[in-house]
């Protein structure tokens, strides 16, 4: 009896030779790759390999693209948007970067480091430190989402403010592209006009136009002194005018400013072991503010004092916990990174990640919390997040005691057309931080202008023409 063995199959058996035992995981044994963080995906691909190196990724993505297989590149898997998941199809190649750890290079004169792509944030940030260098991106999953992911969604934080997101702390990338060249743009370069600035096509690009593989990240002089403080603030209005004063009274010195309402502070201390509400009265709105300096000689402490004192007589800070050591820094950062987690642990949230123009951050959340109220009086606001970039996470959860895909079943179109619409009409971002993944496609036919969409389509189709890599995602298919 003869057998013919397909393109694909003869492919997947190249691939698993290839890379042999080491890389391959047993589908059975797969659970914490083919499932999302938020649990709203399961992906069914025909293989799960971990290459070791460059050249492995290359050369699997060569065998897929010539055999019609598709490409799934996957990070930490800590992304909201399913991004990192594969359809059910069951012909794709989930590629895990996780094996790709080499730090290749620290280089303290250019202040650059050259990673791979799978080295975890957190090391990255340990490795500048180790150095006496900053890598200022900080996020909440720093300790399991990878570098390469966070370039690849170009991830946002809470030091953007004064660092720029992922994007601006790039210099050069090595990507593997769709058809399994690898492009060598290691450049560690501040000037370099010599024609487009390819790197950029694949930042933010969520693995559909090339796959990350090592990056020259920029890093910058440690910080001597920090000034953080928690401060019980009046409105929205009254916290983005402190801003405005904290840039111009600390010579540009803010690094993080962070907001909390009320609803959010009880979540984290509800769920949170160890939190607890610094203040002894009740506020209703909270921001999180964070001062820094390389510079040893600063008086940062003055500069905050002077600011939360003229806050004061404004009438925008009404209270304010200052971190009097590293202990206690940490304890208030803590009340800020655990809101998401506190959110899951309370039923989980129904989130739109959205930005305006930070002139039109207050008036955007009173309209948007009014309309939401309008369409589903019942949901609870949990609207929170980085107000320094015009960023709030304008979540929702169910009513106590119904489960959030019931209530949001019924409620969540209204509630999303009521808090993205007014974000469209006010100038804003639907998909600000966290990308847009299979999740927030159809987002963008909506909300996206028509030359954008074609320019999109039209890179996609230069870079990636049999569509091999991360296929469903980020651009939208052309309206029939
Ligand atoms: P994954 O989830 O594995 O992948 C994300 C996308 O990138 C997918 O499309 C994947 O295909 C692609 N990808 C991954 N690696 C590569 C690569 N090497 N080359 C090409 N494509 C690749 N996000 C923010 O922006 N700001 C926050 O403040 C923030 N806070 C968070 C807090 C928590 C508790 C959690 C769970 C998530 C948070 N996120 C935040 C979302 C998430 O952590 C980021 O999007 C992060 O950058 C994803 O990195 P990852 O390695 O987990 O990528
Ligand atoms: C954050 O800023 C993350 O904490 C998570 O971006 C946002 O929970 C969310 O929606
Ligand atoms: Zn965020």
């Amino acid at each position: 009896v003869t057998t013919t063995i397909s393109p694909k199959q003869q492919a997947l058996a190249a691939i698993a030779e290839l890379i042999g035992d080491a890389g391959i995981v047993a589908l059975d044994d797969g659970e914490r790759y083919l499932v999302d963080h938020r649990s709203l995906y399961r992906g069914r691909p025909a293989l799960i390999v971990r290459p070791a190196s460059t050249a492995e990724v290359a050369d699997v993505v060569k065998l897929c693209n010539g055999a019609g297989l598709k490409v799934v590149p996957q990070g930490g898997n800590t992304g909201y948007c399913g991004g990192a998941t594969p359809d059910t199809g069951g012909d794709a190649v989930l590629l895990s970067l996780e094996r790709l750890r080499g730090v290749r290079e620290v280089d303290p004169v250019g202040y650059t480091m050259t990673v791979e792509a799978g080295v975890v944030l957190a090391e990255v940030q340990r490795h500048a430190e180790a150095a006496d260098m900053l890598f200022p991106l900080s996020l909440g999953s720093e300790g399991s989402c990878q570098i390469g992911g966070n370039l690849a969604t170009n991830a946002g934080g809470t030091a953007v403010l004064r660092f720029g997101n992922a994007r601006e702390l790039v210099l050069g990338l090595e990507v593997v592209l769709a058809d399994g060249t690898v492009w060598n743009g290691l450049r560690a370069l501040r000037k370099d006009n010599a024609g487009y600035d390819l790197k950029q096509l694949f930042l933010g690009a969520e693995g559909t136009l090339g796959i990350i593989t090592a990056a020259v990240l920029k890093l910058f002089p440690k910080p001597r002194a920090r000034e953080t403080a928690l401060v019980a603030v009046a409105d929205v209005d009254a916290a983005c005018r402190l801003l405005a004063l904290a840039r111009r009274e600390s010579a540009d010195a803010v690094t993080s400013f962070e907001y909390l309402p009320r609803f959010a502070l009880d979540l984290v201390c509800r769920h949170i072991e160890g939190a607890v509400d610094p203040f002894t009265e009740r506020h209703r709105h909270y921001a999180l503010i964070e001062l820094s300096t390389a510079a040893s000689a600063a008086r940062l402490d003055e500069q905050l004092r002077s600011l939360l004192e003229q806050g004061l007589e404004a009438g925008w800070v009404i209270d304010a916990a200052v971190a009097q050591s590293e202990a206690q820094r940490g304890r208030l950062w803590r009340l800020r990174e655990s809101v998401p987690e506190a959110q899951r642990a309370e039923g989980g949230s129904f989130k739109h990640d959205v930005s305006v123009p930070p002139a039109r951050l207050a008036e955007f959340l009173t309209r948007g919390l009014a309309a939401v109220a309008a369409a589903a009086p019942e949901a609870r606001a949990c609207v929170y997040g980085h107000i320094g970039d015009g960023n709030l996470h304008f979540n929702f959860l169910a009513p106590p005691g119904q489960a959030l895909k019931d209530f949001f079943a019924s409620h969540g179109e209204r509630v999303s057309d009521a808090v993205l619409g007014l974000a469209a009409g006010l100038g804003g971002s639907v998909c600000a931080e966290h990308g847009v993944g299979q999740l927030k496609r159809p987002l963008l036919t909506r909300y996206l202008d028509p030359v954008s969409l074609r320019l999109m389509r039209q890179m996609k189709a230069a870079l990636d023409p049999n569509d091999t890599l991360n296929p469903g995602k980020v651009v939208p298919p052309p309206v029939p």
